[in-house]
């Protein structure tokens, strides 16, 4: 029995999660600008919509991707990398929208990093079992600015590791609104996102979309 009138706002207050040094989940922290977030990346996919590239040993990943910003991480039977320009389409990719700046530069600021400026946003699309192998985000540029990372839609199992692919392996449940930010000592450890279970969330419906900023170049 649920005696609280405001327990359901209660429950959605923003609070810091630690995950270490470097490391940690801003629980909450984007629900309030949901819609702001949602009308940005239907802008982006109007004209760069998810697609699901290849990894340069020729498998289809099964999350889906476009991107905002300067540049846009990129991967094809070349490798992985920051191009300016949409391999789909040849046209350069969206501008990243000004809520979305402000909201990852807020973020990195409540995390410890004052500094970040990003210049790249990969959008991921996550259905029911669409996962992301264990990696290192380590093609950008400037490896001192942290990545910030937003959770939209159904929620997700992140996997955290160490500097090792080998090392253990935490694991860390995402939900809608919950930002991760990632530097300093942690920058490089590998991570990853377990196998989504279906579900549906009452804005995005049954997929799992993710935004990451970084400084790439
Ligand atoms: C995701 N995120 O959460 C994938 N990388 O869908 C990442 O790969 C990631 O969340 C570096 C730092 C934070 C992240
Ligand atoms: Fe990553």
């Amino acid at each position: 029995m649920n005696y609280s009138l405001f327990d359901d706002a209660s429950d959605m207050q923003p609070w810091i999660e630690p995950i270490c040094e470097g490391a940690l989940i801003l629980r909450h922290f984007s629900v309030s600008d949901e819609i702001a977030l949602l009308d940005g990346i239907q802008q982006i996919l109007s004209k760069h919509p998810f697609r699901q590239m290849r990894t340069p040993n020729g498998h289809r990943m099964s999350v889906a991707m476009t991107c905002c910003g300067e540049v846009g991480w990129v991967s094809d039977s070349n490798g992985y990398r920051y191009s300016a320009y949409d391999p789909e389409n040849g046209e350069h990719w969206p501008a990243m929208p000004d809520s979305f700046y402000l909201l990852a530069v807020q973020a990195a600021q409540e995390a410890g990093f004052p500094d970040f400026k990003p210049d790249s946003c990969l959008i991921n699309q996550y259905q029911a079992r669409s996962h992301l192998s264990l990696h290192q985000d380590k093609d950008e540029k400037n490896l001192g600015a942290p990545i910030v990372s937003f959770s939209l839609g159904i929620p997700a199992t992140f996997l955290f590791g160490g500097m090792q692919r080998t090392d253990a392996i935490q694991r860390y449940h995402l939900a809608h609104g919950d930002v991760v930010v990632w530097g300093g000592p942690a920058r490089l450890r590998y991570h990853g996102v377990a196998p989504i279970k279906e579900a549906a969330h009452p804005l995005l419906g049954t997929q799992r979309i993710n935004l990451t900023f970084r400084e790439a170049i």
